[in-house]
């Protein structure tokens, strides 16, 4: 079995060039590497026709990410990495049935992520035989048929796992999980395990929501703005527009992250090169560079210093909050040599902080995967929760917690009821809806999937769209996991490495891409979103299918129900005839969503309900918002250790790899790459462009990944990067965060070796 080429060959340096880190973000340099992309890929026509109807009302939402669209849009808000998503969906169906007569699986399981990406979109319905060595054709009557009998011929349904990655629409998520429902299990891991999970948990129990809490007009009235563990410049680029107006507005912000990332230092808004503006913004007032896993003890150090200095809302934690005097006894003697040796930082930095946080009237704090991705994901999250809740600041104009969510609609598919562990009345209200009985017992998340699929409680794999072998943790141990099952089955729309481990039997389903015109029975269908924001908006396809074999993704969940449930109570089939239908469906069956159809049409969308936000109210088991007392993590590092975390490079989406080059980085032409601190480098006498080996080290356990250039970069003495997914065979399966079970992708013990290291002259 061949996993990933990319870590058994040599790497070749010659093909990395260094250049300096960018100070400014966006700017013509983002249209320019954008719009090279899109005319590769589309051609100029399409190009100019397409870019044009990314976020418009009439028009398809962004593939890119869940950042929300500002209600008064200008015609075109320009995202670079908005438009690489848009022109990579938008490829031509080159992977059809030549293509894979040409190759067999192996030969394209040696090819590079970048390289499987390249090769265009899906054509067609495609059928791998059990030891098989090419893909082969086959109908969509065939293809479900098969499905079917083999769900049919499980022992129960819990030993199916039905994976889904956040791009999917709430029609399609809805009808997906119901039909799942149906059949008999809750086994619905999602990409959220490995993402948000962690913040969900740690705001349900706090704030009674497991969403955010703030609006985009909440930005123009902040003044301090927290961005942690987050690269927005990169990742959600359009949230440096919201910034900038904050910013221009007055607010300060504090960008705490152990890189500097370019997009937080100074901004440049494309659309005013239109208008002939040339300034950028600086952006960020402060960069803290607090070393990896530190955020907790930077936490706890300024929240004692606020209750230390009287900078409290008595009002607000008197009316609105519990255990208050709890968790202000267990800082009130803090180990200040410990907060400073975890945090990396000088006590007066922490001081400064708390100082310009005591005196703000609005914070808001943003986060993403640095800080969800940590043993102590959820209490780290509950760490600022508490700054919020000492000051008052949630549930008012210009404060909040945002937690800045990644897939552009991973917000709605848990809302609709993607969710291995559904509550009680979610089940009930379902029930009642779909007038059809629904599993109690809780199904297994992404981690509790992969050991179950080791452990042969699972037997079958169906994922709605992502890519599982290299989004999820230990590559190689996963990948055994999952070709032990008898049939792994992907609806997609881009041939990825989790086509190329094979199952038993593997299925591929092509499926229309957002940007697409789907048309059903009743017409041109359109599909609705949340996003990170809580509103829920309309979405519809405007371009030509890639290929006339592709089918939408409800349509595909339809006739996967239709074919396996024999008892339904429902006509899945009918339903799809008119999105109207599912959405009114969804109305039956999913609080917030009264009177759908026509709530949606609505130019901006609807809000759902936000009890928090809405009404400063929080709906947890005492009706009150919660402190959390939770330990600081043991952060401690051997001598001989570094800490890795795995990061996205600017031409990236997830696992799909648009390019080479990490422009804001300055490093482009290698993805095989270390970042590694001067100092560190020295003691281990490496120069630039060393070539190393890395073992990462996990309860008495130790993988190896071979082959990575070391780099000198701006980032905190023991703290190494590299990128996701090629790092991914580095992080254990078993070492994930309490409560929220997300595996620890930020945090990964390792030692490094190799032929210029000291370890090996020894
Ligand atoms: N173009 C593009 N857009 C995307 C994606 C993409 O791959 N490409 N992915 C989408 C998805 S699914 C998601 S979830 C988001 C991800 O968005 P991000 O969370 O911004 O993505 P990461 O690259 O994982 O970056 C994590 C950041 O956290 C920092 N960090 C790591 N460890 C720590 C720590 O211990 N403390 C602190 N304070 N910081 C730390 C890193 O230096 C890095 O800047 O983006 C979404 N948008
Ligand atoms: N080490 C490490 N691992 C990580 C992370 C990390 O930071 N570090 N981040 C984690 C995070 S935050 C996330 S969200 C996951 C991402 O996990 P996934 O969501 O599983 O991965 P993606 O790379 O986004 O999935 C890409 C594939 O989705 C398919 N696709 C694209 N658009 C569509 C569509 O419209 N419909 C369908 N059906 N398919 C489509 C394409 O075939 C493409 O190859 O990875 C996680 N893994
Ligand atoms: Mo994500």
């Amino acid at each position: 079995m061949v996993i990933n080429n990319d870590g058994l060959t040599p790497v070749d340096q010659n093909k990395l060039v260094i250049t300096k880190s960018k100070s400014t973000a966006a700017g013509i340099p983002a249209v320019i590497s954008s719009t090279i992309q899109s005319l590769k890929k589309m051609g100029p026509i399409k190009t100019i026709k397409t870019l044009k109807m990314v976020n418009q009302k009439a028009g398809f939402d962004c593939p890119g990410c869940a950042w929300p669209d500002p209600e008064h849009r200008s015609s075109f808000e320009f995202c670079e990495n908005g438009a690489k998503a848009v022109a990579d969906e938008a490829m031509k169906s080159n992977v059809n049935k030549a293509f894979f007569a040409k190759y067999t699986v192996n030969e394209l399981a040696e090819k590079s992520d970048f390289w499987l990406n390249s090769q265009g979109r899906i054509a067609e319905p495609m059928y791998l035989k059990k030891g098989g060595t090419n893909y082969q054709p086959i109908s969509w009557e065939d293809a479900f048929s098969m499905i079917s009998s083999k769900l049919n011929s499980l022992k129960s349904p819990n030993n199916a796992v039905f994976y889904t990655s956040g791009r999917t629409s709430n029609e399609a998520a809805f009808l997906y999980q119901a039909f799942v429902r149906m059949y008999g299990t809750n086994n619905l891991p999602d990409c959220s395990n490995m993402c948000h999970e962690s913040s969900g948990k740690a705001l349900e129990s706090t704030i009674g929501i497991g969403k955010g809490t703030v609006t985009l007009e909440d930005f123009n009235h902040a003044d301090t703005i927290l961005v942690i563990g987050q690269n927005p410049g990169t990742n959600h680029p359009r949230m440096l527009t919201a910034l900038r107006d904050a910013k221009l507005n007055g607010a300060q912000i504090i960008h705490i992250n152990p890189l500097p990332e370019t997009g937080l230092v100074r901004f440049k808004h494309p659309q005013d090169y239109m208008k002939l503006k040339f300034n950028s913004t600086k952006l960020a007032d402060f960069h803290i560079p607090i070393k990896i896993g530190g955020d907790a003890a930077l936490f706890q150090g300024i929240n004692s210093l606020m209750i230390m200095d009287g900078n409290l809302d008595n009002e607000f934690i008197q009316s609105k909050t519990s255990s208050f005097e709890d968790y202000s006894n267990s800082i009130a003697d803090l180990d200040w040599h410990r907060i400073c040796q975890d945090t990396g930082l000088e006590i007066g930095t922490i001081k400064q902080l708390a100082k310009i946080l005591g005196r703000s009237k609005s914070i808001i704090s943003c986060w993403a995967m640095g800080l969800t991705q940590h043993k102590n994901g959820v209490a780290v999250i509950q760490e600022v929760v508490n700054l919020h809740l000492l000051g008052g600041h949630i549930g008012r104009s210009g404060a909040g917690l945002c937690p800045v969510r990644g897939h552009s609609n991973v917000q709605g598919n848990r809302t609709v009821g993607i969710w291995e562990a559904p509550s009680d009345s979610f089940t009930e209200l379902m029930e009642i809806g779909l007038k059809h009985a629904m599993p109690r017992k809780h199904g297994l998340d992404v981690v509790n999937a992969i050991r179950a699929m080791e452990t042969g409680q699972a037997d079958f794999l169906f994922c709605l769209g992502g890519n599982f072998i290299s989004a999820t943790p230990d590559t190689k141990r996963t990948s055994a996991a999952v070709s032990k099952m008898s049939m792994g089955v992907h609806v997609s729309t881009k041939l990825n490495r989790s086509h190329l481990v094979q199952s038993g039997e593997m299925i591929i389903l092509p499926c229309l891409g957002r940007t697409e015109i789907d048309i059903q029975a009743s017409g041109h269908q359109f599909v609705t979103v949340e996003n990170s924001m809580g509103i829920v908006h309309k979405s519809q396809g405007r371009l030509q299918p890639a290929s006339k074999n592709l089918r939408s993704e409800p349509w595909i969940i339809a006739e996967l129900a239709a074919n396996t449930l024999l008892d339904s109570t429902i006509d899945f089939r009918k339903l799809v005839e008119n999105y109207d239908d599912i959405r009114t469906l969804i109305s039956d069956c999913i609080s917030g969503f009264e009177d759908y159809n026509s709530r949606v049409r609505a130019e901006n969308g609807f809000y759902l309900p936000n009890p928090p936000k809405d009404e400063c109210r929080f709906e947890t088991h005492n009706g009150l918002a919660n402190f959390s007392i939770n330990a600081l993590p043991n952060v401690e590092l051997e001598d001989d250790q570094f800490v890795m975390m795995t990061i996205r490079s600017h031409d990236q989406y997830n696992t799909t790899i648009y390019g080479l080059d990490d422009r804001y980085r300055g490093l482009k032409g290698n993805r095989r790459v270390v970042l590694m601190n001067p100092d560190d480098m020295l003691n281990l006498q490496l120069k630039t462009r060393d070539r190393v080996d890395i073992s990462s080290h996990f309860n008495g356990t130790v993988r190896n990944s071979k082959h990575w250039i070391v780099i000198p970069y701006k980032i905190p003495k023991r703290n190494i990067a590299a990128y996701f997914p090629e790092a991914n065979e580095l992080v254990p399966l078993d070492s994930t965060a309490d409560i929220s079970n997300t595996p620890t992708s930020k945090w990964i013990i390792c030692t490094i070796s190799g032929q210029n290291s000291i370890n090996e002259e020894e």
